[in-house]
């Protein structure tokens, strides 16, 4: 069957609330639960893709929420999906972005969708459909963020003992800058040269704070501070990075290509978490990717604490790299206590295995899926 003649015919989305294996206590919201928007579109020749869009705390973290992105998807993306022929992945994003402004999270999961039904087509991995596998396994590390010492340090030991994770990330922000210093100093003490530890402060300090923090965590051995102001303050980013005390990473700010671009120039970050949902989709993403990349900085693989569609659909996009030099955070899987895929992921060795099968290689499980959905 010729491209031309296919239709999408049908497109459903649902928010699944998952709960955390235990509370995940952010600076800016504790989550119990994850709350995801799932998406299955269904093509005219029976094919089928799967995307998702997740957000963090409702809209406490960004400007999207689930709701909000289930609406734009069911009441504005889905009638242009049916109302047209489909020619291409790329068409069909361009048809969108031209008549849809913003709205990046609900555009990922269509563009994930797109690409997991072409893989599905064509019989090839999405990685291929991205410029070609690389690598077949990334490094994940484990987020601690319990809000408690010892839970922390006894999460880490269990980690490293059972070879999950050896790098970690710590929440912090909430509390005096003091006592985050104090708390993070004291895992990487615990853990010694078997782990590293970096630090996440989700924009929740100001540039006093983190000038008087940055040499406090390098003295600690911590090897790296994230987004530590606000995502809109970047030349205060870029002062941090001019006082090189400590490897600046900048996450909340990466809001797609043309703000990449900015930060790039601004010299704003040494290093740049990359997100599909927050640049607006895996294309988008790669366009973030060359910048930070060209202009020397380094890369980190970012989650949005995401179920394993996303998590997937972004192991697929990082594969076809040679390189992330700080590694990915693709672990909110192994957060979430129940999985709603048919297959189980590998994470061993501190790394996880890139499914290799048609599209993303994961499928719903639909009876888990109507489960929790709401
Ligand atoms: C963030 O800001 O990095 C990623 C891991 C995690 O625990 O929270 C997210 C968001
Ligand atoms: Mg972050």
């Amino acid at each position: 069957m010729s491209d031309n003649s296919l239709k999408i015919e049908r497109v459903e989305t649902f928010v699944l609330d998952v709960p955390t294996t235990r509370p995940h206590v952010l600076a800016m919201t504790t989550m119990n639960h994850q709350s995801m928007v799932i998406l299955r579109l269904t093509f005219s020749d029976g094919t089928q893709g799967i995307g998702e869009a997740t957000t963090i705390g409702g809209l406490s973290y960004g400007d999207e929420s689930p709701e909000g992105i289930q609406l734009t998807l069911d009441n504005y993306i889905t009638p242009m999906l049916l109302k047209n022929e489909y020619k291409s992945v790329g068409a069909t994003m361009a048809f969108i972005n031209r008549n849809i402004v913003g709205n990046r999270f609900a555009k990922t999961a269509i563009e994930i969708a797109l690409y997991d039904a072409l893989g599905h087509r064509l019989g090839v991995p999405v990685s291929e459909l991205l410029g070609g596998r690389v690598v077949d396994r990334l490094s994940v590390l484990w987020v601690l963020a319990s809000g408690n010492l010892d839970s922390d340090i006894d999460e880490a030991h269990k980690m490293i003992e059972s070879r999950r994770h050896n790098v970690f990330k710590i929440k912090i922000g909430k509390r005096s800058v003091e006592e985050d210093v104090a708390h993070v100093a004291a895992v990487k003490k615990a853990i010694g040269d078997t782990g590293r530890v970096q630090v996440d402060v989700n924009q929740a300090w100001t540039r006093s704070q983190a000038n008087r923090a940055a040499p406090m965590l390098a003295d600690a051995g911590i090897d790296l501070i994230e987004q530590p102001l606000a995502f809109n303050d970047i030349e205060g980013a870029q002062h941090l990075v001019n006082q090189g005390v400590i490897p600046i990473m900048l996450d909340e700010s990466v809001q797609g290509p043309k703000v990449a671009l900015d930060l790039v120039r601004a010299k704003a970050a040494d290093i740049y978490a990359i997100k599909i949902l927050q640049a607006g989709g895996l294309t988008e993403a790669q366009k973030v990717i060359s910048f930070a990349q060209t202009s020397g900085a380094a890369l980190y693989g970012g989650t949005m604490l995401e179920s394993p569609v996303c998590t997937i659909a972004s192991a697929q996009l990082f594969s076809t790299y040679e390189q992330f030099e700080w590694g990915t955070e693709l672990f909110s899987p192994l957060l979430q206590n129940d999985s709603f895929i048919n297959e189980t992921l590998d994470y061993s060795d501190f790394q996880l295995t890139v499914p290799n099968t048609p599209g993303l290689g994961i499928s719903l499980n639909q009876e888990k899926v109507d489960f929790y959905k709401r």
